[in-house]
């Protein structure tokens, strides 16, 4: 996979050199360059904001220096592969006006040959670039969640460590993917390691006990709960059609009941919380 990020602040992606995703670039699996937004302005002050149309607080992204910028990193794109031509890069405009961000669209992207990925400032950028880099890109504009930073820049990071992980060779145990929070639907079971017993802390006995099935049940009802204590409204899409006896008595137990293969939560099941 061949990534772009262009931004104001490019040292603010330096993390990208770490780590696994560091790794993935060193061995080849990720091709990943940072691009400077003010190396596409041509002006002696490298302006790349002004003042917003119809008035208001902050500044603006100008759209030219965009343009420019887009239009190098498409221009510079992986060649087809086979004999259809390369499919459009994705352009993703990370703000908290886009669509959420979740599991299943880093799963989506790590597909992608090219991602481009367009960090704003200020109030934004001119929404005419994203109109205009529709002819180039499958335009995106992502969030992570409802609540307001910066910039897109700590949104990167976090966006393309998602993706990175899921890109072929990059986790060194496949395994570690399957079973982790939201690759199910639901929150994953708590971990514990050596001693077994620690400040009067004890593991879970189930978890010694060497019972494979047993540890297995345990550990789907903790998903269960957590999920139900910390996200009940991931529960909603949760498809309790195939649901073994046990684990819908672990649901009873938690206030919801199998309805048409739908957890319900029960009206009188009282805490009042969720
Ligand atoms: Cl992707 N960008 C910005 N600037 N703020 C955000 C966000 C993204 N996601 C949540 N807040």
């Amino acid at each position: 996979m061949r990534i772009d990020v262009v931004s104001i602040f490019p040292e603010y992606l330096a993390p990208l050199e770490l780590s696994l995703i560091g790794k993935a670039r060193q061995d080849g699996l990720l091709q990943l360059n940072v691009h400077d937004l003010r190396d596409f302005t041509t002006d002696r002050h490298r302006t790349v904001d002004d003042t917003p149309y119809g008035g208001g607080a902050g500044m603006v992204m100008k759209p030219e220096p965009w343009a420019q910028a887009l239009a190098a990193v498409a221009a510079d794109r992986p060649a087809a592969s086979g004999p259809e031509p390369a499919p459009k890069p994705v352009l993703i405009v990370p703000s908290p006006a886009g669509e959420r961000f979740t599991q299943a669209t880093a799963h989506e992207l790590a597909e992608e040959q090219q991602l481009v990925f367009a960090c704003g400032r200020y109030e934004g950028i001119d929404e005419r670039v994203m109109e205009w880099a529709a002819d180039h890109f499958t335009v995106r504009p992502m969030s992570l969640g409802d609540y307001v930073l910066n910039g897109g820049e700590v949104a990167v990071l976090a966006m393309v460590e998602a993706i990175g992980r899921l890109l072929p060779g990059v986790v060194g145990n496949p395994d570690s993917l399957v079973e982790e929070s939201h690759s199910d639907g639901l929150l994953e079971y708590p971990v514990y390691t050596k001693p077994s017993s620690w400040r009067d802390r004890d593991v879970p006995a189930v978890l010694l006990s060497g019972n494979h099935g047993k540890i297995a049940q345990w550990r789907r009802h903790e998903q269960y709960r957590r999920t139900a204590e910390r996200r009940p409204d991931l529960l909603a899409g949760f498809d309790a059609g195939k649901l073994p006896r046990a684990d819908r008595t672990a649901f009873a137990d938690l206030g919801y009941d199998v309805v048409d293969g739908r957890l319900q939560r029960r009206p009188d099941s009282g805490g009042g919380q969720n």
